[in-house]
């Protein structure tokens, strides 16, 4: 069971607990009954106000019992996106179809999750100096070296996010990927951006049409990934060198700090690599995604990228060092990824959290559009190669004598995940739980 309108789901999702509301239980099909308070008769037209919870961000399925005339019941169903966790009046002329009387006197409302809404009104944070945790990574190596694990542990285990400064990598390098980055941008990316891309087209006629509605379904954001096999921009100088010489830094950061998982988990030295690299060798996916936010004439009507959990393991991302944007959902309030020149934000996919057993979990993100900055970011993902199986380490498994997730091939998941990434991860969980290794287990 669960409930929406103030109870457990609704407070996980952040959203807003009102007093006033009460709580409708939903059966595990996810229906709800609800009675209709008042009479209605052909005479008087059904006022639902105040009947229909205010389920934030969901939207409900509305299929009411009804009939024109008293012995012709027939069911009408409806989609009614509610907008707002105050409205509480659904008005019955929305119905497609006439209705005079509500033939037994019950209504079914299916929520349908709407992460993307939901996401929408969880509170902006109300402490703003509620900042995500900043770690020097080379204390790991003075005896300083117990504290930081338990900081990277914490960081892992109560944020999903956090920040290293001190990492290693040389800020020379830095510097020159921070230029190369924009240059690139430039030269290559920005005018196409505003003259040919569906974002700039999509939102124009969305501003056009006047109707005050989001453009959902897409991002205001300029992407290009660079993996060992894909090709290059190439009109860039040192745009080339630069990178492959960041990504060998980061990536070697990356298997440094799955070993200090390792530790701080319990399970053996390597255990992760291992696991994301399908037993042995370096199979495993490592890519680089360079994002530009361009400035956007209505940030209030685009996100410059949609909220989602990250599907692979562990995620290195170089951020802008002044114009901020991203912002992590932590105990209902979406809190800044605050800016720190030349540091590196870690943060952990589905993956991890399947692999510690529920432990880390991977925590929901999205980056807000700018009306008047632009803002680069450049994001590196340690990934499971495709055919590694992944499943909850045994080690872990023994502590609580429970599978939380299933066992499956990653390529299985990432298959589910393309279809489903800003919606909740749950779902994905379950979706591979059927398709693959769990009978071996
Ligand atoms: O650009 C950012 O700051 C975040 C990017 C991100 O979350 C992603 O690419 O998955
Ligand atoms: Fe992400």
């Amino acid at each position: 069971m669960w409930t929406i309108g103030g109870g457990p789901a609704s407070s996980t999702l952040g959203i807003e607990e009102r007093a006033d509301v009460p709580s409708i239980s939903v059966s595990e099909k996810g229906s709800i009954k609800t009675p209709i308070s008042k009479e209605s008769s052909a005479q008087e037209e059904p006022e639902l106000e105040g009947i229909i919870p205010p389920p934030a961000g969901l939207i409900i399925e509305i299929s009411a019992a009804l009939a024109a005339r008293p012995l012709k019941a027939k069911t009408i169903k409806t989609r009614l996106k509610l907008e707002h966790p105050n409205l509480m009046k659904i008005d019955i002329k929305r119905f497609k179809e006439p209705i005079n009387t509500i033939h037994n006197r019950s209504i079914i409302a299916t929520p349908v999750p709407d992460f993307q809404t939901q996401a929408k009104y969880c509170k902006p944070s109300s402490s703003p100096k509620m900042a995500i945790p900043v770690i020097d990574f080379s204390k790991l190596n003075s005896e300083e070296r117990a504290m930081t694990m338990a900081q990277i542990a914490n960081g892992c285990e109560e944020w999903g996010f956090f920040q290293l400064v001190n990492h290693g990598i040389p800020v020379e390098l830095l510097e020159k990927v921070k230029m190369v980055s924009s240059d690139c941008y430039k030269k290559e990316r920005e005018e196409n951006f505003f003259k040919n891309s569906t974002p700039v087209k999509l939102l124009k006629e969305l501003v056009d049409k006047k109707t005050g509605d989001k453009l959902e379904n897409i991002d205001w954001e300029d992407v290009f990934l660079l993996s060992d096999d894909n090709e290059w921009p190439i009109k860039t100088p040192e745009f080339k060198e630069t990178m492959t010489e960041y990504r060998a830094e980061v990536k070697k950061l990356a298997e440094k700090l799955m070993e200090v998982m390792d530790e701080n988990l319990g399970i053996p030295k390597g255990y992760i690599k291992k696991a994301f690299n399908g037993g042995e060798g370096d199979t495993a996916f490592f890519g680089t995604k360079v994002s530009h936010y361009p400035p956007c004439p209505n940030p209030e009507m685009v996100t410059g990228l949609r909220a989602h959990t990250d599907a692979g393991g562990v995620i290195l991302l170089f951020q802008d060092d002044v114009v901020d944007g991203l912002q992590i959902l932590k105990d209902g309030e979406w809190i800044d990824v605050q800016p720190i020149p030349n540091s590196i934000v870690i943060n952990t996919g589905d993956q991890i959290e399947v692999l510690s057993n529920g432990r880390y979990k991977s925590v929901w993100h999205r980056v807000n559009a700018k009306p008047d900055k632009t803002r680069r970011s450049i994001a590196s993902f340690y990934n499971p190669s495709y055919n590694a199986t992944i499943e909850p380490a045994t080690e872990i498994v023994k502590e609580v004598n429970e599978f939380g997730y299933p066992k499956f091939r990653f390529g299985d998941y990432m298959s589910v995940y393309t279809e489903q990434k800003f919606l909740p991860k749950e779902p994905r969980f379950q979706a591979v739980r059927t398709t693959t290794l769990e009978v071996s287990r």
